[in-house]
C-alpha cells in the first residue's frame, strides 16, 4: 500500500518558508526551489486548484505534495478548492490532469512525480511522455499545467528538492499555478472592458 497522504495545516501568520525577496527565478542547482517574492505573489482564494501526485518513490512525492498543498494555502486557497488525485505513476500524471481539466474542475492544475534514472532508458520515455502530455494539455484546455516533475540521476538529488537543501519543488509548481491562474483571469477581466 502507499503511503497515505499526511497535509499539514499551518497558519498564515506562522513563517515557514524561506522568503528570500529576491527575484522569481526558477530552480538551478544553485537555487532554492522554496525562494520566491512573496510581496508580488496575486491571492489564491478566488481560483481552484488540481495536485495530481504519482505515487511511485511515494516517500518524496508525498513531500512534493506538502509544499504544494501548504503553498497554495498559505495564499489563500481554501481545502475544498484543491482536489488532490492520485495517480499509479509519473506516466499517468498526464491523464489525470486531463480528467481534472475535461470535467472543468479547477483552474490550474500541477502534476508531481519524481523520475529516477535507472539501468535502462524506462526514465526517458516516461520523461518523454509526461513532458508531451503536459505541454499538449496547457495548449489543449487552455489552462495552466504545472510540470512539478523531479527528473534525477538519484534518489539523493529527488530528496535534495522535496523538502531539502534545494528546497521544495512542490513549493515553486504551486507559486507558478497561483501566478498562471491569475494571469488568466486579469487577461479575461480586459477582455470585458
Ligand atoms: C515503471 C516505472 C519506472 C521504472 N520508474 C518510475 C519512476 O522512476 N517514477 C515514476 O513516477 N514512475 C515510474 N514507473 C512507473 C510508470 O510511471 C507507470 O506508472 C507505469 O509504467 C505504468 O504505466
Amino acid at each position: 500500500m502507499p503511503e497515505k497522504i499526511h497535509i499539514f495545516i499551518q497558519k498564515k501568520e506562522e513563517s515557514i518558508l524561506i522568503l528570500s525577496h529576491k527575484n522569481n527565478n526558477m530552480s538551478t542547482a544553485n537555487k532554492n526551489l522554496s525562494d520566491y517574492n512573496i510581496a508580488a505573489m496575486p491571492d489564491a482564494t478566488p481560483y481552484r486548484f488540481g495536485i495530481v501526485v504519482a505515487e511511485w518513490n511515494t516517500e518524496v512525492t508525498s513531500k512534493l505534495l506538502q509544499g504544494a498543498y501548504n503553498t497554495l494555502q498559505r495564499h489563500g486557497a481554501a481545502d475544498e478548492n484543491i482536489i488532490v488525485v492520485h495517480v499509479p505513476g509519473s506516466f499517468e500524471l498526464t491523464i489525470g490532469a486531463s480528467t481534472l481539466l475535461s470535467q472543468k474542475l479547477v483552474d490550474a492544475v500541477i502534476v508531481l512525480g519524481v523520475v529516477i534514472q535507472g539501468e535502462t532508458r524506462h526514465f526517458d520515455f516516461i520523461c518523454q511522455g509526461v513532458t508531451q502530455g503536459v505541454t499538449q494539455l496547457n495548449i489543449q484546455y487552455n489552462k495552466p499545467v504545472i510540470f512539478g516533475l523531479l527528473t534525477t540521476d538519484n534518489m539523493q538529488q529527488a530528496t535534495d528538492r522535496a523538502g531539502g537543501k534545494h528546497g521544495n519543488k512542490g513549493d515553486e509548481a504551486a507559486v507558478a499555478a497561483i501566478q498562471m491562474a491569475h494571469m488568466q483571469y486579469q487577461i479575461a477581466e480586459l477582455n470585458k472592458d
